[in-house]
């Protein structure tokens, strides 16, 4: 049984060790919403929305969670009984419109107890089989096709399984193929355009099928499953969808109508764990590998997106990146680290998250706080 009693919400600063550009817009500080989850016991476990500063890659920001959360998806767990976690998605989505990013974070949370509570690692609750998560890294649109060489470079030497290259009009098929040519014909390298195409794109965007990607994700709008499914059909490279995949519903749409063949689940985007493991589950039934994308989390929600990644269909490298590639230093000890050959370890050690929490680091970022119970 879990059981919240009051939900503690802050919002920390963390500033990026190096500015980050998608074709939507550019982050440099971080504004992280962190969750401290206390049940009746007086156990505690921490969570994080993925809620960006600005509405540019969902509609949700920092903002818009926070009166979220405390005003209508922390009143509908506090004080309730729940038999499993698994339970909890439904009674936040019952009646409630969207809000995905706030209601994965006190969702994701309500796992995090439930594993401690069950004395088992997290990836193990979920029944996660992977004991090492192969590792994406994903580039930021660079100024040039040599900048973004470079950093592709530095990105293989280190051993990364997979280089997300980001991308925009202006700044594509040239770059894409200065690191195919860099890298050569093995090198496992994909393309992310965040919605910065139309249809009238298609011929551009089929000049990407020449360089043997592995998938090019979200090329079109965000939330537009029909023209992704006639782009799909002019292209021989695997369409991933990012955005669009808000549901299970969404995920089932996208193999209905052909609009992608690979799915980039972020657990904060589809509500929590309880949809990412059912669209996982669905995919994997369809044989639609999965992978999990990121948000430039902190070394918290880095602990959902590793023991969620360590599920059976999680066949492609995520983006989980190590602690190091984002921040001079993580909020948990010890910081999330990848050995040589790109791959993380989840964490099967102990009960919960498999990170301690750096409370004081915490206190230091926080610039506001709020406690609901
Ligand atoms: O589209 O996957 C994306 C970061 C912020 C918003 C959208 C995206 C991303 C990333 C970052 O690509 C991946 C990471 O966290 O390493
Ligand atoms: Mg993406």
């Amino acid at each position: 049984m879990i059981h919240i009693k009051e939900i503690r919400l802050r919002e920390i600063r963390l500033p990026l060790r190096e500015p980050f550009r998608i074709s939507s817009g550019v982050v440099s500080n971080r504004r992280i919403m962190l969750l401290e989850l206390t049940d009746a016991g007086g156990a505690t476990t921490w969570s994080e929305c993925v809620a960006g500063e600005m509405p540019n890659y969902s509609p949700e920001t920092i903002e818009t969670a926070w009166i979220a959360v405390v005003n209508w998806v922390a009143p509908r767990v506090l004080g309730v009984s729940f038999a499993q976690p698994g339970d909890v998605h439904d009674v936040l989505d019952k009646d409630f419109r969207g809000h995905n990013m706030a209601k994965g974070a006190v969702e994701m949370g309500m796992w995090g107890i439930a594993s401690l509570h069950d004395g088992v690692p997290l990836a193990r609750l979920i029944g996660g089989t992977r004991p090492t998560i192969p590792t994406g890294i994903s580039l930021g649109i660079q100024a040039t096709p040599a900048a973004l060489v470079e950093k592709a470079r530095a990105a293989v030497a280190q051993g990364y399984r997979k280089v997300k290259i980001k991308i925009m009009p202006g700044a594509d098929v040239e770059f894409v193929r200065a690191a195919r040519e860099a890298l050569g014909a093995e090198a496992p390298l994909m393309a992310d355009a965040n919605n910065a195409y139309t249809l009238d794109d298609v011929d551009r965007l089929a000049k990407l099928d020449e360089l043997d990607l592995m998938m090019i994700e979200q090329p079109l709008a965000h939330d537009d499953l029909v023209r992704h499914a006639a782009l799909q059909r002019r292209l021989e490279t695997p369409v991933c969808l990012d955005e669009s995949i808000t549901s299970l519903d969404r995920a089932i749409d996208m193999h209905t109508l052909g609009s992608g063949r690979i799915v980039n689940i972020k657990p904060g985007r589809v509500g929590g764990f309880g949809p990412s493991i059912a669209i996982h589950d669905f995919c994997e039934q369809h044989g639609i590998p999965v992978w999990c994308g990121g948000m430039f989390e902190s070394g918290v929600g880095r602990a959902y997106n590793v023991a969620l990644a360590s599920l059976p269909n999680f066949t492609k490298p995520g983006d989980v990146s190590p602690s190091a590639r984002y921040w001079e230093r993580d909020v948990v000890t010890p910081e999330w680290t990848m050995d040589a050959n790109g791959m993380v370890k989840v964490p099967l050690e102990e009960p919960g998250l498999g990170v301690t929490v750096d409370v004081d680091r915490i206190e230091n970022l926080t610039v506001r706080t709020q406690v609901v119970s």
